[in-house]
């Protein structure tokens, strides 16, 4: 069934990837990197468009590659199953290409904007990824839970950013979306050609995701070789 979903619509949930040891495990490494701005200098940024300096509230806190900064998650169970199901939904070449996290902090009510991860990325000859988003707090639509639109094939929109520093987004705001709650643990999968957004937090509580982004090893080459290696810099595709 969800391999169905994924492959029909270019995303797919599970209710429970992680047991609720694991999160609370995770949320402990993930809390050091949320509040340590200098570990994470340099990987780091606000996706709110704001700088990230250390006397400014991050609204959404981005963190590229928290395995560089802290190689032990890589141990974590997390990592296996979600590779696992990458596997499973688009071959055994798939793996590992990054992983980042995303925050958004109480009562800062920031949308993550209508967006394809694909515009982020450089073009590269084989189109399959799949990227893992996990709840590490339970995610509905007050606190931003993921919104995704039936994918129809690999059309990348045109995208800009809202503001400098800021996210990506495309200029319409799809009518169809569908938002996926999910408690801690849980988990969606969407693929990098898939229309996501998420809405601000609204509540009193933070909204933690960590997500692990796969694609074929043969890529993953291709995408070093071009310099690309996820650490934040986001230069942005044209798209066609
Ligand atoms: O966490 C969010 O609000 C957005 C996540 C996202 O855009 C992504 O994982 O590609």
């Amino acid at each position: 069934m969800l391999k169905k979903d994924f492959i029909h619509n270019g995303f797919a949930h599970l209710e429970q990837l992680l047991s609720f040891e694991e999160v609370v495990e995770l949320r402990k490494l993930y809390n050091v990197l949320l509040e340590d701005k200098k570990l994470t200098a340099g990987l780091r940024s606000d996706l709110s468009g704001n700088s990230s300096n250390t006397e400014t509230v991050e609204k959404i806190t981005q963190i590229m590659l928290p395995s560089r900064i802290k190689p032990q998650l890589l141990q974590k169970q997390v990592y296996t199953k979600a590779l696992a199901w990458a596997q499973n939904l688009l071959g055994e070449d798939m793996a590992l290409d990054f992983d980042m996290l995303i925050n958004k902090a109480p009562f800062t009510n920031t949308e993550t904007p209508w967006h394809q991860d694909a515009a982020y990325w450089i073009d590269l000859p084989d189109k399959r990824s799949v990227s893992c988003w996990i709840a590490l707090d339970d995610v509905y639509e007050e606190n931003g839970c993921m919104w995704f639109v039936p994918r129809y094939d690999n059309q990348l929109f045109k995208h800009t950013h809202s503001k400098e520093g800021g996210a990506l987004s495309i200029a319409i705001r799809p009518k169809d979306g569908k938002p996926v709650p999910l408690k801690a643990g849980g988990c969606t999968f969407h693929d990098g050609f898939t229309l996501h957004f998420s809405k601000g937090n609204i509540t009193d509580g933070p909204r933690r995701a960590l997500i692990l982004n796969y694609r074929p090893q043969e890529m993953i080459q291709l995408e070093r070789e071009q310099g690309m290696d996820h650490t934040g810099k986001r230069k942005f595709r044209k798209s066609k």
